[in-house]
């Protein structure tokens, strides 16, 4: 399965979740594959989704899904440690796991060594799961209150989308306003 396919998985069983969509196609693709004002489309900063749905969490009481990749988790891979002593009780990490830098054209990362389930299980996190072990509308279903991480392993490949064609500053204001509802 590549990415296209495993946002579909996860989109399908959105409901009024805020979800951070790391730089790059995981925000090209969830904008084509469910465009909402939920969404955030991080536009600039690898890394820094992590770390954004973190703040997000904190800060307000609605559930948080960022939908990272494995390069920008490596980027701030402190951003877990963080994560996991902040206790957000509305969080969820879900790591799409295609072992590349898919967006700039799938060079292999390190994550063909390295296993993100097992860091964020020895960071401390309970709640750490494989994506094909989960039922993640359940999950959804249910109270959080501890962080959650899963790694959702999926093969490298963009899908053919086009640019998300919505302004900055539409992204940002439409989001705010559903933060603050
Ligand atoms: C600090 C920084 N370095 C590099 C880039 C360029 N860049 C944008 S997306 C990307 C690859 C992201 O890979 P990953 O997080 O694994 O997600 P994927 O695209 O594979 O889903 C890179 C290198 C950037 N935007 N910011």
């Amino acid at each position: 399965m590549e990415r296209y396919d495993a946002i579909k998985e996860i989109a399908k069983n959105l409901t009024d979740e805020l979800v951070i969509a790391n730089i790059g196609f995981p925000s090209r693709e969830l904008y084509e594959i469910k465009d909402r004002a939920e969404n955030f489309y991080m536009l600039g900063s690898m890394g820094l989704a992590s770390s954004i749905g973190l703040g997000l969490g904190l800060s307000q009481d609605k559930k948080v899904i960022v939908l990272d990749g494995d390069g920008s988790i490596l980027m701030n891979l402190g951003s877990l440690v963080t994560i996991f002593n902040q206790n957000p009780s509305n969080f969820i990490l879900i790591a799409l796991d295609n072992s590349a830098y898919g967006s700039t054209g799938n060079q292999e990362t390190y994550c063909k060594n390295t296993d993100l389930l097992k860091i964020a299980k020895s960071i401390g996190f309970k709640k750490a799961f494989n994506f094909k072990d989960i039922d993640f509308k359940e999950i959804l279903s249910e109270d959080i209150e501890e962080p959650i991480f899963i790694h959702f392993k999926i093969n490298p490949g963009n899908a053919d989308v086009g640019i998300i064609d919505l302004t900055p500053d539409k992204i940002k204001n439409r989001f705010k306003e559903i933060v603050n509802k």
